[in-house]
Order: structure tokens, then C-alpha cells, then sequence
């Protein structure tokens, strides 16, 4: 049974706060991180009783608010393959984080371990980690209270990258088995991914250096270890690396700063050469975008959907150059953030899926393809190979040395992507790889296709009032809107809008592109003022 006298004493230690509701979200728990003491205990007790649901495999747990100010925080849950927790799981999360006494708290724990059937006598492990955040080392003693609490077996990843843990999770629970996905250790993770790279830029000639923005966040650790391991193969140079000034996190640096603002980050501007690549990472370094000035100073994007379009071309040139188009064949996911640039390009080539916002939608859908490339506009986004691909790859003769170097390359693919979730620091080699192969700068990489013009604007209306259908593209309530929608986009050229509520923000966020900015920006602003 549960160990009641130990619970209730650490539950009381992490009294819930009064009128605030906590929401498991497509991105765990995350709020203000002052406010999360007693969510972060509880999600230590429900991870032990995951682990143990599923007899005994080692659970994650990440402390962190990625991209959102440094204030913020949040927490969530990673499941024995390095995926995001189990949707059934997230309501199971949400009562319990929201029980408002103690007395309530075991009374729901009770109930909830009855009716799932949990075997209280099986083992539970957990590893978990956190980001940079000043409110991550009381967050993470929160969660060691919760997972004491039960007597779960726990392992203290420390400050590490949100993709970092998923491969532990995924390496501690596949150690010794057939599908060994690395060494349990983040020693491991560096080794498994550079040694992949280097395989794969051998005998090309080395890149110009790469400028790395780390949004002085966790990042910074990983550029400096990669950089340690990967010398004169790939030149990183790492700025906003600045890990003890408060307040420095994500602020006016990283991914969604560059992606939302389109422009670089004002502490580039001395240091960014026309012509030279560089790329930002998030707080967590899951999220990577690239971008490069031109010759007259302007600035161009290559984010996820640009990310998506170079990787995919890449790898089915290989799957054809192997031998293979007829046994193995390669999609895309997408969300409608995706440019319809990029849309255009891709199905014309590949079979591309739409699929609601949320990365675990993404990638399940690429679960049924048998290489599915998924990223999100945002430059969250990873390649999964099914295990029949990696079975096809491991026993393919190649006929002509031409198709055994191509099934080498795309071995060492499987072994250099983090197949769990988006990895910054593995797309980012990923991308390096298919650049040094096509000889291509950003300018080339850009000219793939061309983005249409597009703003994205946020408007302060009550969110639980709009749902959505057909992966987010219509709003089906409130009632008449969409039609009104539908009327205003007529209007414009390539014009293309849809409206849905955050499901991070307590705000409605509309999209809109079209074939030139003006009317973008017009198009968004007059949707928005639909939705207001
Ligand atoms: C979270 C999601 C990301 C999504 C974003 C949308 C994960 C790990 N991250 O950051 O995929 O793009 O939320 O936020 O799932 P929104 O619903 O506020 O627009
Ligand atoms: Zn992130």
C-alpha cells in the first residue's frame, strides 16, 4: 500500500497555493516558477508510480521553461522511450496537481493508484534534470521530496539540455538489449553524436566557422563539450554563453527571439559577417533556427520548416542513391505555422501531413512513415526511423559502391539524429552535414524555396472559448467566426489565416501569410481584430 505516514509528512512541506489552477499543457506544468513548489513535489510522486505502472522502467522528469523568461519554470514528464508522457497520463497529472490539501492529495493518489491497478510492490526509477533557472535548484528538491516520498529509486542528471535527458531515459531503459540506443551516460550521448558526425563529414572539406547564440542558457554546456570533441571538424563559436547574470536567459537572444522578431539578436551585430551562417538555440536547447545576412544587411530565416526542406531533399537522395525508393519511404509532418512556401515545396515531393500544435503530435504522426522527418515552423523538430527501416538498413546489400556508401551514410543518420525529440545540438550537426555534402551556404540552403510574408500576432481574448478542427486550420467555435475568416482571406493574394488558442499562454494566437508583407501584416491585424 501506499506509504501514507511519508507522503502526508512531505505533502505537507509543499502546500498547493490557494486560487491558482495547474494545467498539465503540451509542454508539462509551466508558470511562474514561484508558484510551482507543490506541483513539482506532486509530479515527483506520480513519476515513481509511473515507473512503477510500468514495471520498474526509468521514468524522466525535466525542470524547465525553455524559450519563456527566466521568472518562469515548468515541469514534465518523459516516458521509457524518451517520448513525452502518455496522453491518458496528463488529466491524471492535472487532479492530482490541483488536490488543495493534503488529506485530498492521498485521497486522490488512493484512488487514482486503484484504478489504474498500479503494483505498489514494483520497483520505480526516476532520472531527472533541470535548465539554467535561478528557481530550478528548490524545484528539484520539491521533486526529490515527492519521489523520497515513495522510495523511488533516483538518478541527479544536474543542469543538462531537455534532449540530454530524453536520451538517458531512452539509454537507461534499452542498456544491454538489441535496441541499444547508446551509453547511459551524457559522456555517451556526446560520443554516440560525434562520432556520428565525424563519420559522416569525412573527406569533406571543413565548413567555414558557425556562431552559435546558446540564449545564455544550458546550451552553452553542450557547444562547449561538442566543441572539446569535435576540434577542427566543425568550428562552434559560442556567444551568449553567459551563464550567472540573472535576468540574461532568453533575453533578447535564442530561437523564438529570432523566429518571433525576425532579426538577429542585438548582441550579434558586431560579430555576424555578411554571408556567414549562424544559428540560436532555446533555454533548453531543443529548438534550433538559422540565419544569415546578406550582402545589403538583410536579414533571412532559415527556420524548422526550411530546417524540414533540407533534411528531407537530403535524405531521400541517399534512400535512392542506396537502392532503396521501393522499401522504404520518407513523409514530412508539419503543423499550420508551416510556411506555405515550404508546404508548397514538399508536397510536391514527398507526402506531407498537417497536424495539430505540440510536439507529441508531430511525432506520432511521423511514427507511420518509415523515415518521418517532423519540425515545427519554431525549429522543434527531429527524423524518426522505424524499426523496420533500421531492420532494411542493417541487412540491404548494396550493389555498386555507390549505394554502399549511400547506406552508410544514412546508418550514420540513425545514429547522429536523437530519435526521442527535437535536439538542437544534433540538428544542428545534422544540417552541418547535409551542408558540407551539397557544398551549400545559407544563401544556396535558402534558395530551396521561397517563404511567403507572414505575422503572427497574440490577442488577449478568452481562450476556452475557441475550438478548433482540421489540425487548427478552422475554428468551429465561436459560432460564425470562421466564415468570417474565410471572407477576409479571400481577399488577399496567396492569402492564408487561422486562428487558435495557445496551449501555453492564457492568450488566442492568429497567423496570417500572403504574397506580399504589407498585406500579411494587414491581414493579420484585421483577423485579429475579428477575434478581439
Ligand atoms: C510548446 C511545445 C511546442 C509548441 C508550443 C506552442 C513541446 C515540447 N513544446 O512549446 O511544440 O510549438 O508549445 O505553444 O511540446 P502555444 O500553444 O502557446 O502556441
Ligand atoms: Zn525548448
Amino acid at each position: 500500500s501506499l506509504p501514507l505516514e511519508s507522503l502526508r509528512a512531505a505533502s505537507d512541506k509543499h502546500p498547493k497555493p490557494a486560487h491558482l489552477h495547474f494545467q498539465y499543457g503540451t509542454a508539462g506544468f509551466r508558470t511562474l516558477g514561484s508558484t510551482l513548489d507543490s506541483v513539482t513535489f506532486k509530479v515527483g510522486v506520480i513519476a515513481a508510480l509511473r515507473s512503477k505502472k510500468l514495471d520498474g522502467k526509468t521514468i524522466g522528469v525535466m525542470v524547465t521553461a525553455s524559450h519563456n523568461p527566466e521568472p518562469d519554470n515548468g515541469v514534465k514528464l518523459v516516458d521509457p522511450r524518451g517520448e513525452m508522457l502518455e496522453a491518458s497520463w496528463e488529466g491524471y497529472a492535472t487532479t492530482l496537481a490541483n488536490t488543495s490539501s493534503t488529506e485530498e492529495f492521498l485521497d486522490a493518489l488512493d484512488q487514482f493508484v486503484k484504478t489504474l491497478r498500479i503494483d505498489l510492490s514494483k520497483p520505480s526509477r526516476v532520472v531527472y534534470g533541470r535548465d539554467t533557472r535561478p528557481s530550478g535548484p528548490a524545484l528539484v528538491a520539491a521533486l526529490e521530496d515527492g519521489l523520497s516520498a515513495i522510495g523511488a529509486e533516483i538518478r541527479d542528471a544536474g543542469v543538462t539540455t531537455t534532449p540530454i535527458l530524453h536520451y538517458l531515459v531512452r539509454a537507461s531503459n534499452y542498456k544491454g538489449t538489441k535496441d541499444s540506443y547508446g551509453e547511459d551516460s551524457s559522456e555517451g550521448y556526446y560520443e554516440k553524436l560525434s562520432s556520428a558526425f565525424k563519420k559522416l563529414v569525412a573527406g569533406k572539406s571543413a565548413l567555414p566557422p558557425l556562431i552559435v547564440d546558446c540564449a545564455n542558457g544550458v546550451g552553452a554546456q553542450a557547444v562547449a563539450e561538442f566543441s572539446k570533441i569535435l576540434g577542427d571538424k566543425l568550428k562552434l563559436i559560442p556567444v551568449n554563453d553567459d551563464l550567472s547574470t540573472p535576468g540574461a536567459l532568453n533575453n533578447a537572444c535564442g530561437a523564438d527571439f529570432v523566429k518571433t522578431s525576425q532579426k538577429i539578436p542585438p548582441s550579434l551585430t558586431s560579430v555576424l559577417k555578411p554571408g556567414q551562417r549562424a544559428c540560436s538555440l532555446d533555454g533548453d536547447a531543443d529548438r534550433l533556427i538559422y540565419y544569415y545576412l546578406d550582402e545589403r544587411g538583410q536579414f533571412h530565416l532559415l527556420d524548422g520548416d526550411k530546417i524540414a526542406a533540407l533534411v528531407a531533399a537530403f535524405i531521400v537522395e541517399l534512400v535512392k542513391n542506396a537502392g532503396l525508393e521501393h522499401e522504404i519511404r520518407v513523409g514530412i509532418v508539419q503543423t499550420a505555422y508551416a510556411n506555405g512556401g515550404s508546404t508548397k515545396y514538399l508536397s510536391q515531393r514527398l507526402p506531407v501531413k498537417c497536424v495539430a500544435t505540440g510536439v507529441k503530435h508531430l511525432h506520432h504522426a511521423a511514427e507511420h512513415y518509415d523515415i518521418g522527418v517532423y519540425f515545427e515552423a519554431n525549429g522543434h523538430g527531429t527524423v524518426l526511423f522505424s524499426s523496420d527501416t533500421l531492420k532494411t538498413l542493417a541487412e540491404h546489400q548494396p550493389s555498386t559502391p555507390a549505394q554502399s556508401t549511400a547506406l552508410g551514410h544514412l546508418t550514420n543518420l540513425t545514429q547522429l539524429i536523437n530519435q526521442t525529440v527535437g535536439d538542437a545540438l544534433s540538428d544542428l550537426l545534422l544540417v552541418e552535414v547535409v551542408l558540407a555534402h551539397k557544398s551549400y551556404s545559407g544563401f544556396e540552403w535558402d534558395s530551396l524555396y521561397v517563404d511567403l510574408p507572414n505575422r503572427l500576432v497574440k490577442v488577449a481574448a478568452p481562450r476556452h472559448l475557441f475550438k478548433t478542427e482540421d489540425a487548427e486550420r478552422r475554428l468551429v467555435s465561436p459560432p460564425g467566426l470562421q466564415a468570417k475568416i474565410d471572407e477576409l482571406v479571400r481577399r488577399y493574394e496567396a492569402g492564408r489565416s487561422f486562428v487558435r488558442p495557445s496551449g501555453t499562454e492564457d492568450v488566442v494566437r492568429v497567423y496570417a501569410e500572403a504574397m506580399v508583407r504589407a498585406q500579411a501584416d494587414e491581414l493579420a491585424f484585421r483577423v485579429a481584430g475579428l477575434v478581439y
